[in-house]
């Protein structure tokens, strides 16, 4: 099936005259024409709260973007990724995370099996393990209760587990201690390792291929730390469990198929953390816990598969992204959320939305011709009001936030939750309206687009939703410009380049190196170093 390049549809071509239009009009105008707007352009689903009027658009802006939104048959593609089609063609897969949050009395049969049944049987592995080691039934090697659990993986396999457990850490047993080793920087292992008795530490080695250098080199890392501590390679069986789809190479490593908690080809590994991914998670709030947060995906997932677009809120943000990205030239989104445990949710959603649409050629393997996924990134506010929000205020790019925020606190401390909430409120406005004076230096123009999220606290429930209303906002924009957001041979190419070099830098003998100048000339330069090292017996 041919389809036609989305600059060439007429859609395309109207939001491009309609770009012309509106491009310098100001929010301060559109508000003053319609003084409803801000409960006009609000839409709600999931227990999440949208406000998108501080947007630059009009009622016509939206339906034309609607418009566009089913041009490009975005309601098809949602229900063949809902249904298991294997719309990763790439790789030839089914996209069937939001299969990972179906309750257990669904069923979805998909190449001829009952995924449902799969997820469910999973889970209560998981949940079973996650209980012993909560209870202290499994106890390590030497008959000593499990203190530390680390997960060990890297990308997918780390940053979903590491940001979650950061957003629902005050639903976490305190009693336990959790560490995340990704970099294969033997810092990173060191630092996380640093201090901690090995016959009290737990390691979840979570790859999906279980062939990733990094992972393997931390986890072989890992081993060699805890036989030699506890002097027993049988000690493995009690401090290490895998995380994979490849029980081959679980087997290969030493890891009995026992202790291994499965999950499948068709969970990308950006979004596999509400599968067996997110085992440490478990471990650290619970299996209810757990189940809430899955509940908050599915809820999110039926509100977009569900809702009309017009009223669909990854649809709406989908859109609106698109709007900038593609017609005004924004590069990047800032992800501003006001809340101290949502340290890492930016970075998570930098993978999340970076590896999935940033592509260059469409499903039909033609160059794109427009911009795709946007550069994402941000900091908890208020901090970053100190840093970076001046060049939102004052600099020369327009940049789009989403300000995310919670109607109550988690730690209610004297009056601090009506400051940060107050900061947040203050920043979306001054974005929007601006400030005249005198001096040209203090005028803030305005005009700076933002998304507001409410929800009203921050529960598991409420992380699943958010993570999926991201999710759906990703998958609404790479439909539109017709990309697969689904594969990622970038990363793949980056798995295989230090491969070659490598050996250049341990062998013994000068290697013949073959590369440009540059990198030659980096690579002399590290053996000359490591080799005077060793001199020095370091
Ligand atoms: C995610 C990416 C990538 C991947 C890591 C780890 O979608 O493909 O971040 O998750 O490279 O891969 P493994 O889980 O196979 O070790």
């Amino acid at each position: 099936m041919s389809f036609t390049p989305v600059h060439e549809t007429p859609e395309w071509k109207a939001l491009e005259a309609h770009h012309r239009e509106l491009r310098d009009v100001h929010l301060r105008d559109l508000f003053a024409q319609s003084p409803d707007r801000g409960e006009r352009f609000a839409a709600e689903g999931a227990g999440v709260y949208l406000d998108y009027s501080k947007n630059r658009i009009t009622e016509k802006t939206l339906e034309l973007l609607f418009a566009l939104a089913r041009a490009r048959r975005l309601e098809e593609r949602r229900d063949a990724m809902f249904a298991g089609e294997h719309i990763n063609v790439t790789e030839d897969r089914a996209v069937l995370h939001t299969a990972l949050r179906l309750p257990r009395d669904a069923s979805l049969v998909v190449d001829g099996v009952d995924v449902v049944k799969e997820v469910h049987a999973v889970l209560d592995r998981m949940a079973a393990f996650a209980d012993a080691v909560r209870s202290g039934t499994w106890t390590g090697h030497t008959g000593k209760r499990i203190r530390n659990v680390i997960n060990v993986g890297i990308g997918g396999s780390d940053l979903g587990p590491a940001m979650a457990y950061d957003a629902l850490r005050h639903y976490s047993d305190r009693s336990l201690h959790f560490g995340f080793i990704s970099n294969v920087d033997g810092t990173d292992f060191a630092e996380t390792v640093r201090g901690l008795d090995p016959a009290e530490t737990l390691f979840i080695i979570s790859s999906k291929t279980f062939g990733t250098l990094e992972t393997l080199t931390n986890a072989h890392s890992a081993r060699d730390w805890v036989v030699g501590a506890l002097g027993s390679e049988e000690a493995v069986a009690k401090h290490f469990v895998a995380v994979s789809t490849n029980a081959e190479r679980v087997r290969a490593f030493g890891i009995d198929t026992a202790n291994m908690f499965e999950f499948w080809d068709w969970v990308g590994g950006r979004y596999s953390y509400p599968s067996a991914i997110g085992l440490s998670l478990m471990v650290a709030i619970g299996p209810e816990q757990f189940r809430d947060m899955l509940a908050g995906f599915h809820a999110m997932d039926e509100h977009f598969r569900t809702a009309p677009l017009e009223r669909n809120l990854p649809v709406i943000m989908g859109l609106i992204g698109l709007w900038y990205n593609d017609f005004f030239g924004a590069e990047t989104v800032a992800v501003l959320p006001y809340d101290q445990y949502l340290d890492r949710f930016s970075a998570y959603l930098q993978q999340l939305d970076m590896e999935s649409d940033g592509k260059h050629v469409d499903l039909e393997g033609r160059q794109v011709q427009v911009q795709t996924g946007p550069i994402v990134w941000g900091q908890p506010g208020t901090n970053g009001q100190h840093a970076f929000y001046q060049l939102i205020h004052q600099g020369t790019k327009l940049i789009p936030c989403d300000f995310i925020g919670f109607l109550q606190t988690l730690n209610p401390v004297g009056d601090h939750h009506d400051l940060l909430t107050a900061n947040l409120f203050a920043q979306t406005e001054a974005l929007a309206f601006g400030r005249d004076a005198q001096e040209p230096y203090r005028v803030t123009k305005g005009n700076q687009p933002s998304n507001t999220i409410l929800c009203e606290r921050l529960e598991p429930r409420t992380l699943g939703a958010l993570v999926a209303l991201y999710e759906h906002k990703v998958f609404t924009q790479g439909t539109i410009w017709g990309i697969n957001s689904f594969d990622q041979w970038g990363v793949e190419l980056g798995k295989e380049l230090a491969q070659r070099i490598i050996p250049e830098l341990q062998a013994e003998e000068e290697p013949q190196l073959a590369h440009d100048s540059s990198t030659n000339a980096l690579i002399r330069r590290y053996r000359a170093a490591r080799a005077r090292a060793r001199a020095a017996g370091r």
